[in-house]
């Protein structure tokens, strides 16, 4: 058990199976058993690999930060990083909020893409660098290293695997933080170009009028964003308004948008926002969710309902699993097969589990009973009503 408790923690963190007879499980043993009785290996930062990093920094005009989840607990050093080169940071999941996205330097995966074509030099920290190399440009193309001619590439992780499976030119094997100290130390030549500040600036203008085509999503993004305290928790889902986050909802705080990454679980969200809220109590959580992937988890309201907890749910119900519709449409011929929902009526089904329910049809509508929401701390569902393949489609900002 400690040996899982270990692994747990060790390098990339994450969760470890274990698999136990029912005879090894009801036996008795001294042991001490948990967390604190595990040693924690962790790489300790090379200076050669810092020293390369540096060089590579010392040389590049436009430098890009990359976060992904493995740098959520290195924001204080990624934000002095940047400002002190002068680069954009970005992130597109489970890096957001890293470095504010109402700061000079942290922009959306839209803005970045703006700002990619100038970029001669992309730092990746905890990242697998899916926007840029898979998103932006073809991963096939660029198995063994990015190829001659753009941006120079340099990689901070702490699994000595990452660097094989995608090759840099320099990498760094470490903690996200204990290796962006390093580097703020010796990489202090470079300094930042007062045109740096204009270029970022320019995109995110640029980028948040841009967005705004993809509507109704962008409004009730807008308005969450809005009534939402700057620490309250976002859950986000694969949904029409969840894709449209991905870029168009800001996040100024690490950890507080709460993603289900790469592996794109529909469904995950309600139950997810349910742990959120009992994580962390005294905040607003809010989880937005489509109608769809409502129903995967929707029993969960019981447990809400049970033990008081005070998550806000909005549901925007296009009748259908909005998504697979519109690829249905677009690359079959219109040919629908189970893409269209008959639902029940969310209002009703919400109240009959003692929460209680709100249905709006507007983003006016949705501002002052989700404020009231978070007041009350109970447990709610907001539902949204959206005409069935009236969404814009958000793809154009994600997959280029
Ligand atoms: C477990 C799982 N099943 C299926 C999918 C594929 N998928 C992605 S989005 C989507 C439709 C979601 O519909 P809904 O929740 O109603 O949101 P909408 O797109 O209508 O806003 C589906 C089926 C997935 N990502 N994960």
């Amino acid at each position: 058990m400690n040996e899982a408790f270990r692994q747990m923690q060790s390098g990339r963190p994450g969760p470890a199976s274990i698999e136990m007879c029912w005879d090894t499980m009801a036996k008795s043993w001294d042991v001490e058993i948990g967390p604190g009785n595990a040693v924690i290996d962790k790489p300790a930062v090379n200076d050669d690999e810092i020293n390369d990093a540096a060089e590579l920094i010392a040389n590049a005009e436009n430098i890009m930060i990359m976060c992904g989840g493995g740098a959520q607990h290195a924001s204080a050093a990624i934000r002095e990083l940047a400002e002190m080169l002068g680069a954009s940071v970005t992130s597109f999941r489970s890096g957001r909020g890293v470095v504010s996205e109402d700061s000079a330097w942290g922009v959306s995966c839209a803005a970045a893409h703006l700002l990619w074509p100038e970029t001669d030099l992309l730092i990746g920290i905890g990242s697998r660098l899916e926007l840029q190399y898979m998103r932006w440009e073809s991963m096939a193309e660029y198995l063994d290293r990015p190829p001659e001619g753009g941006a120079k590439l340099i990689r901070i992780d702490i699994d000595p695997q990452e660097m094989q499976r995608f090759k840099p030119d320099v990498a760094v094997v470490g903690d996200a933080a204990d290796a962006t100290r390093a580097l703020l130390e010796k990489a202090g030549r470079k300094g930042f170009k007062s045109g740096d500040l204009d270029r970022i600036a320019e995109a995110k203008a640029r980028t948040r009028k841009n967005i705004q085509e993809i509507q109704p999503q962008m409004s009730y993004l807008d308005t969450i964003r809005e009534v939402l305290p700057r620490d309250g928790y976002f859950v986000e889902e694969l949904c029409q308004v969840g894709f449209t986050s991905n870029f168009g909802f800001d996040v100024y705080e690490p950890r507080t948008y709460v993603t289900t990454g790469y592996q794109g679980t529909l469904g995950f969200g309600f139950p997810t926002a349910i742990g959120v809220k009992a994580a962390v109590p005294g905040k607003a959580v809010v989880s937005i969710i489509g109608d769809g992937g409502f129903m995967f988890g929707m029993p969960e309201l019981a447990s809400a309902a049970q033990h008081d907890i005070g998550l806000i749910t909005i549901v925007f119900n296009n009748h259908s699993f909005g998504n697979v519709r519109r690829d249905q449409q677009l690359k079959y011929d219109s040919n629908l097969i189970g893409a269209d929902l008959d639902n029940p009526d969310f209002v009703k089904l919400a109240e009959s589990f003692g929460v209680a329910a709100h249905r709006v049809e507007s983003p006016d509508e949705l501002r002052p009973v989700l404020a009231k929401s978070i007041d009350n701390n109970k447990p709610a569902i907001i539902e949204v009503m959206i005409e069935r393949g009236s969404e814009t489609s958000p793809w154009k900002y994600i997959l280029r």
